[in-house]
């Protein structure tokens, strides 16, 4: 079984943990990008992936660097806690954990989602190849595109200067956290940081949903439990296929 498709396996686990919503969940926001981009989002650059859906272009929020990129709700009704769903496309040659290998010293690559209460939701490395690995995953160093619901899908070229190799390298990352929250005020920012400009590495938002949970504060995961969670579902995944005989 290639990295590939664990991963697959991985995001298709990880879907159906987390991406359902509870009874008592109502979807506030959502946008796919697919027809402008509204004053909620700090920044409003757009793109169409070079791959486009077989029914049409592929757009985006992005692409971005060494940004942070806020989204801003207000006016929320009661709730006592909130679902974010969103795709993180990852373009190019993310350098993952490798800050200081002896060999591929281009990262680290991070990407952040922080509330604007001061919880993190998500701070990992990623990459897409770079040998050294990344931090996303079940172990402290996983490897590249572990946990990706999609790779070489969006058609993102890299030309490497040195190598003079030219290949796709992308990846599509499907994220849904849980958190508990109550006030009618909330912003998310999506930070990439320790990238090396837009033709090396970028990085674009799409299919993002926000939702108000209510009535039912104590079924909602502690945001510090949800990546424990997805963490103890990917290392049962890692140990069977460690066991099956390839
Ligand atoms: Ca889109
Ligand atoms: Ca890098």
């Amino acid at each position: 079984m290639g990295i590939a498709k664990i991963g697959r396996g991985l995001a298709a686990c990880a879907t159906g943990l987390t991406m359902g919503l509870p009874a008592s969940a109502a979807v506030i926001y959502q946008t796919d990008f697919q027809s402008g981009v509204g004053s909620e989002w700090s920044h409003t650059i757009t793109q169409n992936a070079p791959t486009p859906y077989d029914f049409g272009p592929r757009t985006f929020l992005g692409e971005f660097g060494n940004e942070t990129i806020t989204l801003s709700l207000a006016d929320l009704g009661w709730h006592s806690g909130i679902q974010l769903d969103f795709d993180l496309y990852l373009i190019r040659s993310w350098d993952g954990s490798s800050g200081g290998a002896a060999l591929y010293d281009y990262g680290n690559d991070i990407f952040k989602v922080a509330t604007s209460g001061g919880l993190t939701l998500l701070e990992a490395t990623f990459s897409n190849g770079n040998p050294a690995g990344q931090t996303f995953g079940p172990a402290a160093n996983n490897p590249a595109y572990t946990g990706a619901a999609e790779s070489y899908s969006l058609g993102y070229v890299f030309d490497d200067g040195i190598l003079g190799i030219s290949q796709v390298m992308d990846s599509v990352y499907r994220f849904s956290f849980n958190f508990t929250h109550g006030d009618s005020l909330l912003a998310f920012d999506f930070s990439g940081i320790g990238l090396q400009g837009l033709e090396d590495e970028s990085w674009g938002l799409d299919n993002v949903r926000v939702s108000l949970l209510g009535g039912q504060s104590a079924a909602i995961p502690n945001p510090s439990v949800l990546p424990l969670l997805g963490a103890g579902l990917i290392g049962m995944l890692w140990a069977r296929r460690n066991r099956s005989p390839s």
